[in-house]
């Protein structure tokens, strides 16, 4: 046997079996295959009174392990499952000592436990709605039964991380120690058994009488998405806790089982797993040499309009204090008023102490000369996207900077080595793309050029991570992965409006059927029609599509939101001005203009034949990047897509979908090898 089980006795009674299983103690097969013979074995020992259960590596654990709901279990595999029937079946008395994370079926561990003390910078959570799944170790039955239906419900649904001193006052745990928990859970040797399992689940709802259950049940499932649009396994897991309520403990559990067995073999959990391990595999860079990163202790930023400003705010929200550089007056007084209406948003919201957000607005220091810069370790331009303006702006900064300070450019789609060639340390260029709103938004593409250095991606990355960004590392090429793919698939939508499908019903389907955050042509008038004409001007003039919609539409001053018309009309009065309104001159305009130009028309396609092609016209967009090495693996372009343009997380981002219904992308597969990074 190997070590992943620790048992230690203290010599009064209590054994203490500790879970060592690097680097989360995820309870894998392995580790419960080991655990259950250890508690069987306490339980049948007289000299032992009690089982502390505790974690190795800082930490309890953080679940089931998630590479093992790949593999199929035989009848000798042992899961959390057997591990808490082992508990169940003694009568020995159980404590959890929790420091780090208790998650999932770490968490759900505890709850079969009689008692539960936690150290105070401990977190307690049942994520399991993230994967796609719910908690299928009693965490449904349990829960319920400790803190009341309603309550368990609410805090599985969102699947949120909850702080030690706040499980307390919830209840789910009974002491928060700010010493060893080990030793504070020895206080609770001997004392009797008080097993979850033996009590009633309340509702936890006041004054509902006799239809409380049906009515917190029905609101329940009223409130998630539906099922087959995100909310597969919100729906199964309200059913769980239905059955916490309404049966015996052990049907209950029977029952949380069989609907967690569906869950785990569901295509929504399958994508949303590949989007966890995608997201961790981020930071390995294949074929990059192990440096340390830069420390980042100050930062400056070029430019204070509303992209330089949401940078700014990302910085000085990660600690970070930054000097913006703008000489315009205005924009700076523009810039001043977002800082301190955002900063004090949080405060409203509760997010942030009045002083804290005192602090941190004031981090950010605007000045109107380059020179300011001179003791910054990194200075992102978020300048007017335009070569010469840039090139310019990075000449200055080579000559006012100090020597290892990283100089990096927000441009979305031009030539990092181009911008780098402008300075004489070309190795400390690269681009750090964020997206807008920046301190909304989690995606930020690091665009490694040709002669972007190790130190620099590293520093790159560590900066992403600092600035909790989820950061995605791609080649240098036109639109890097996001917006380049967002042209094939705009392109896509266009050709079907140019058949004589509508955008309202292309949007429609695109976001209500498929589960887009905006439809592709509201998300177009969003960011402005007239950058999408200026960037195929400045690539050869060619129009998204096959007739010039785009040039039309901004021909009549139709540049999206900002001017209230673009494919879609917006009126202040609706929805903020920010809902598309149908718009039957702009259909009328794209049907004059596709009969001009003799494209055959086909306004009854089916709405899967519109969900194919524009999620083929992103697998193709995407296999050509991960042939070219732009991106590095298939889940770095679905996460792109995911964090940066709305694609539905259930159906695990383009690449991973595009395989799932087997769709083969134009010149290789949706699931291409990972590459090292080459230029394209
Ligand atoms: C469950 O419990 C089902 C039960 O209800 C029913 C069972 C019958 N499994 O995120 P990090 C790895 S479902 C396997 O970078 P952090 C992770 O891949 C589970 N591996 O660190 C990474 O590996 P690598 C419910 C896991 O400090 C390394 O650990 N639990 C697991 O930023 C470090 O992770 C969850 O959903 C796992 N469960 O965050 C919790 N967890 O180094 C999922 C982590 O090779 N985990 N790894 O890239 C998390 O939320 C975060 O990882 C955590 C640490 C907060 C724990």
């Amino acid at each position: 046997m190997s070590n992943l089980i620790q048992t230690a006795d203290t010599g009064d009674g209590v054994r203490v079996l500790t879970l060592n299983n690097p680097p989360v103690n995820a309870l894998s097969y392995a580790v419960c295959g080991e655990l259950v013979p250890a508690i069987a074995a306490a339980a049948a020992d007289a000299s032992v009174t009690t089982v502390i259960f505790t974690g190795a590596n800082n930490t309890f654990s953080a679940g089931a392990d998630v590479n093992d709901f790949a593999i199929r279990p035989t009848a000798e595999t042992k899961t959390v499952r057997d591990a808490i029937e082992a508990v169940e079946r003694s009568d020995k008395t159980f404590v959890a000592a929790i420091e780090g994370n208790a998650l999932g079926g770490g968490l759900e561990l505890a709850l079969a436990c009689d008692y539960r003390v936690a150290a105070t910078k401990s977190r307690v959570g049942l994520p399991e709605i993230k994967l796609g799944l719910l908690p299928g170790a009693g965490g449904t039955q349990r829960l319920p039964r400790l803190i009341g239906a309603n309550e368990a419900l609410q805090l599985m649904l969102k699947g949120e991380l909850i702080k030690a001193p706040d499980a307390h006052a919830k209840g789910i745990v009974d002491e928060v120690v700010d010493g060893d928990p080990v030793e504070a859970a020895k206080a609770y040797a001997g004392k009797p058994k008080r097993r979850l399992s033996q009590r009633k689940a309340e509702l936890g709802v006041a004054n509902l009488g006799l239809f409380a259950t049906p009515f917190v049940v029905a609101q329940a499932h009223m409130m998630v998405p539906p099922e087959e649009n995100g909310g597969y396994a919100a729906h199964k897991l309200i059913d769980a806790v239905q059955a916490a309520i309404e049966l015996p403990f052990e049907r209950g559990w029977a029952r949380e089982l069989r609907l967690f067995m569906e869950l785990v073999q569901s295509a929504p959990s399958a994508a949303l797993r590949h989007v966890f391990f995608a997201e961790r595999e981020l930071s390995k860079v294949p074929g990059l040499p192990k440096t340390e990163p830069l420390p980042i202790k100050k930062a400056g930023v070029i430019g204070a309009g509303t992209m330089g400003t949401g940078i700014a705010i990302v910085f000085a929200e990660a600690g970070i204090p930054v000097t913006v550089v703008e000489p315009k007056d205005e924009a700076v007084e523009k810039a001043r008023e977002t800082v301190f209406g955002m900063f004090k948003y949080q405060v409203d919201k509760g997010r942030l102490s009045q002083e804290d957000a005192w602090k941190r607005a004031n981090s950010i220091a605007f000045e109107s000369d380059f020179s300011e810069l001179s003791d910054v370790d990194v200075v992102v331009e978020a300048a007017f996207e335009s070569m010469p303006v840039k090139k310019e702006i990075f000449a200055k900064l080579d000559a006012v900077t100090k020597p290892d300070c990283i100089l990096a450019s927000n441009t979305s789609t031009l030539d990092i080595d181009e911008i780098a060639a402008a300075t004489k340390r070309p190795d400390k260029v690269l681009g750090l793309h964020f997206f807008a709103p920046a301190n909304i938004m989690k995606l930020l593409e690091i665009v490694r050029g040709k002669e972007t250095s190790p130190q620099t991606l590293t520093s790159g990355i560590a900066l992403g991570k600092a600035l909790r960004k989820v950061a995605v590392v791609s080649g240098n090429a036109f639109g890097f992965i996001g917006n380049r793919m967002l042209f094939a698939y705009e392109e896509q939508a266009v050709r079907l409006a140019e058949e004589g499908v509508t955008p309202a019903r292309i949007d429609d389907v695109m976001k209500n059927k498929f589960g887009f955050a905006m439809g592709p042509f509201a998300v177009a008038d969003l960011s402005g029609l007239d950058v999408y004409h200026f960037i195929s001007q400045s690539q050869g003039g060619a129009p998204l599509g096959r007739i010039p919609i785009i040039a039309k539409l901004v021909e009549q001053g139709r540049l999206g939101q900002k001017t209230q018309k673009g494919f879609f009309r917006y009126d202040k009065a609706v929805g903020k001005g920010r809902e598309a309104i149908p718009d039957p001159e702009v259909e009328q305009l794209i049907a004059q203009l596709a009969k001009d130009a003799g494209i055959p028309q086909n306004p009854n396609v089916s709405d899967d034949e519109i969900i194919a092609r524009c999620t083929r016209a992103l697998a193709d967009s995407g296999a050509e990047l991960l042939r070219t090495g732009v991106a590095l693996r298939p889940g770095d372009v679905d996460i792109v897509w995911i964090y940066g343009y709305g694609f539905p997380p259930h159906h695990g981002g383009p690449m991973h979908y595009a395989a799932e219904v087997g769709y083969m992308p134009e010149g290789g597969t949706a699931n291409a090898q990972t590459k090292e990074l080459t230029h394209a």
